[in-house]
């Protein structure tokens, strides 16, 4: 059970759709695959994906930081002393996505130890998420096409749209397009990575009022606090925080401050350790969250689909589980299958997947 080697492995796999937003775009997953090894050879594992307009993480900043202060933090604990972990990578400020990681692939390697799964050993409420996708900046006829392939395919009937362009209108076309070919069959909101001003953005939510969104997501700067306040008051459906909330603490002084009325807990963000706390926090608030996606592979998605599976509140919601179909391969033995709309989590110990050692040593970059 003790932590013998963390290992931080950084990876490439081209997309074969690009995602386009209003605070960057992703070509390539250029994630890193981290890999907890026990004295009794037990491997857990979980993907940093890092976001360099959002959190300032590099791929190579993850590596660095975990090789050079995080595993030595880290190893020699046991897979039990999960909050000795949490309170040592705390010591750092920031790094969001590496100490997640660290800390996910720790619950994947104590899974595997007691032979349980994670999502049991979290909570245990279902074992399936509805799943919702997430539709970049495009052409209106173009977001159709891909939301009737969505619909087609896999039977996800919940779909996130990217807005936060100028002017407005090249958004809130996409949404209204949607709207009118799938009508009420569809639920709808959007995200629009803090692109707009807050008069923009309400602008922007009053055009649509008729297109019955579900939420809107960071449509203004996160430090605009007085203008996320204003909009919370005027809007008449749940302003969801994202980029705002990396840590518990920041949900606390959002919902707190009114300055936002739900949370995307993104697993890729707070691994499970710090999710648990902001779902708990939420719960005690009273707020709805959503498991967001942070353009997770499929090992990243295997983590907040366990999440999210294992609580009532993090299931009610359709969770952001898709992103990884527009990849053009991954790293899992058996591929995540989403289907009927839904994505269920495994019930193998652990996470439940299993690395292709072939496809890791075509994808990994240090080899
Ligand atoms: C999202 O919900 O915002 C895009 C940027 C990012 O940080 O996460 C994604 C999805
Ligand atoms: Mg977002």
């Amino acid at each position: 059970m003790k932590i013998s080697a963390v290992e931080a492995i950084p990876f490439a796999i081209p997309y074969t759709k690009a995602l386009h937003f209003a605070s960057g775009e992703v070509h390539s997953a250029e994630h890193v695959l981290v890999r907890v090894t026990t004295d009794d050879g037990v491997v857990g594992v979980a993907e940093a994906p890092p976001r360099p307009f959002t959190y300032g993480e590099t791929q190579a900043g993850i590596v660095a930081i975990i090789e050079t202060i995080f595993a030595p933090q880290i190893e020699g604990l046991t897979l039990l002393e999960r909050e000795k972990a949490h309170s040592r990578l705390g010591r750092t400020v920031g790094n969001p996505t590496a100490k997640a990681a660290i800390d996910m692939a720790i619950w994947d390697a104590l899974g595997k130890t007691l032979e349980l799964p994670v999502s049991e050993l979290l909570g245990g409420f279902t074992d399936r998420m509805r799943v919702s996708h997430m539709l970049g900046f495009d052409e209106p006829a173009a977001m159709v096409a891909e939301a009737e392939k969505m619909v087609d395919t896999y039977g996800i009937r919940t779909f996130k749209v990217k807005v936060g362009r100028r002017p407005f209108q090249l958004d809130t076309a996409g949404v209204r397009a949607l709207r009118e070919r799938f009508g009420d069959s569809i639920e709808l909101y959007v995200d629009g990575n803090r692109g707009w001003t807050a008069s923009e953005s309400l602008k922007a939510m009053r055009e649509m009022a008729d297109l019955d969104l579900l939420f809107a997501e960071e449509l203004n700067p996160a430090d605009d606090v007085l203008g996320r306040r204003w909009l919370v008051e005027q809007l008449d459906l749940p302003m969801i925080a994202d980029e705002s909330v990396p840590t518990a603490a920041d949900v606390t002084r959002e919902i707190l401050a009114g300055s936002a009325t739900a949370v995307s807990i993104k697993t890729a963000r707070t691994g499970f350790t710090t999710s648990r706390r902001i779902h708990h926090l939420a719960e005690g608030l009273g707020v709805e969250v959503v498991i967001g996606n942070q353009i997770d592979g499929q090992i990243g998605t295997a983590c907040a689909v366990a999440f999210g599976s294992a609580y009532e509140l993090t299931s009610r919601r359709a969770g952001e589980l898709s992103n990884f179909l527009d990849m053009s391969d991954d790293l899992l033995t058996h591929p995540l299958q989403i289907s009927g709309g839904q994505l269920v989590t495994s019930s193998a110990p652990g996470l439940g997947i299993e690395i292709d050692e072939t496809r890791l040593h075509h994808y990994r970059l240090d080899n």
